[in-house]
């Protein structure tokens, strides 16, 4: 098989995971990993690593064409919590990194694209309960506008150049490995870490703050599972919702006092709130599941079983 990944971004929270997943899928060869700046051991150590800017086209284009690859996933972003803060950094990244890639693949230089979205294209416009596939857009983050272009260009360049590109709109994910990095779901994360470490957190998002969310590893799943689908099967060329749970930080707390009883939470809502709020609450994904096949697997529960089983150790 001639497959050879690059994935640029890989050293963010999903970035490193996907990198690992697919160097154990494909070998270790095969999965190029890239990023502005050096990994930690594991990824460095696991396989071949190019720091890289994405907004570089001549660099991005010479790792193409160097390693000969074939599916690039894109998973550098800044993200809607620091994108509020540094508004033209994040539109520049987010979507000049994106134009790279495209203009590479409609070149020819690249078969197959993945690019992530968010739940952040949403606004309060848009129905907060089982938001459809296709409904009302009218992000008020930077980030959002930027997922929400960059939807638009990714339909653009498959109807105009036959580009093979293939999107999901991220919930929050949460994971063990590697924190995230301003956003405004990452709260979910950093509960756990100082429900081990100090049985107590002050969560920057009020208790009834219901966002759709996900555990890593259907986040992977979904991820390497749309790259993997029959393009025939792939039919919207904008990006795919993508659901499993939603849950506010009394729900999270609520389940992790089944395992640590004395934690307790309390509530220092800041600016994040405001985007939070802006956001839908549950999402239909059913095109997903109806197309190419998607289905999770963790709960709330489960995921906090795995999450407090995974960071106990760093905690002792
Ligand atoms: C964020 O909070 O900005 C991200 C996202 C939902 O895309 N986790």
């Amino acid at each position: 098989m001639k497959k050879r990944i690059l994935i640029i971004g890989a050293c963010g929270q999903i970035g490193t995971e996907l990198t690992a997943f697919l160097r154990n899928k494909y070998g270790a060869h095969k999965v190029v990993a890239s990023d502005i700046r050096e990994g930690d051991d594991e990824l460095m150590e696991s396989g071949p690593f190019e720091v890289l800017d994405a907004m570089d086209y001549d660099a991005v284009q010479d790792i193409v064409i160097n390693y000969e690859i074939t599916d690039v996933y894109l998973m550098a972003a800044m993200l809607s919590a620091t994108g509020e803060k540094f508004p033209m950094k994040a539109w520049n990244l987010n979507m000049n990194s994106l134009f790279n890639v495209l203009n590479l693949a409609k070149e020819g230089k690249v078969d197959k694209v993945f690019w992530p979205s968010s739940i952040a294209v949403f606004g309060s416009t848009t129905p907060k309960q089982d938001t459809p596939q296709r409904t009302v857009m009218e992000p008020s983050t930077v980030y959002g506008i930027s997922k929400q272009t960059g939807e638009r260009w990714c339909e653009y360049y498959n109807k105009r150049f036959g580009v093979d590109v293939r999107s999901i709109r991220y919930p929050g994910i949460i994971s063990y490995k590697t924190l995230p990095g301003g956003g405004t779901t990452d709260y979910a994360v950093d509960i756990y870490h100082k429900a081990l470490k100090h049985k107590k957190y002050i969560c920057f998002l009020n208790a009834e703050t219901t966002l759709p969310m996900m555990y890593m590893e259907d986040a992977i799943r979904a991820t390497v599972g749309i790259m993997e689908a029959d393009e025939k099967d792939i039919k919207i060329k904008s990006s795919y919702n993508l659901s499993a749970m939603s849950f506010n930080p009394e729900d999270v707390t609520a389940s992790i006092k089944k395992h640590i009883p004395e934690f307790t939470i309390s509530y220092e809502p800041d600016f994040r709130q405001e985007i939070a709020d802006s956001w839908p609450s549950s999402i239909d994904d059913s095109k997903a599941r109806e197309d190419w096949g998607w289905q999770h697997k963790y709960s709330l529960d489960e995921m906090t079983e795995e999450m407090l089983k995974n960071l106990k150790g760093e905690y002792k």
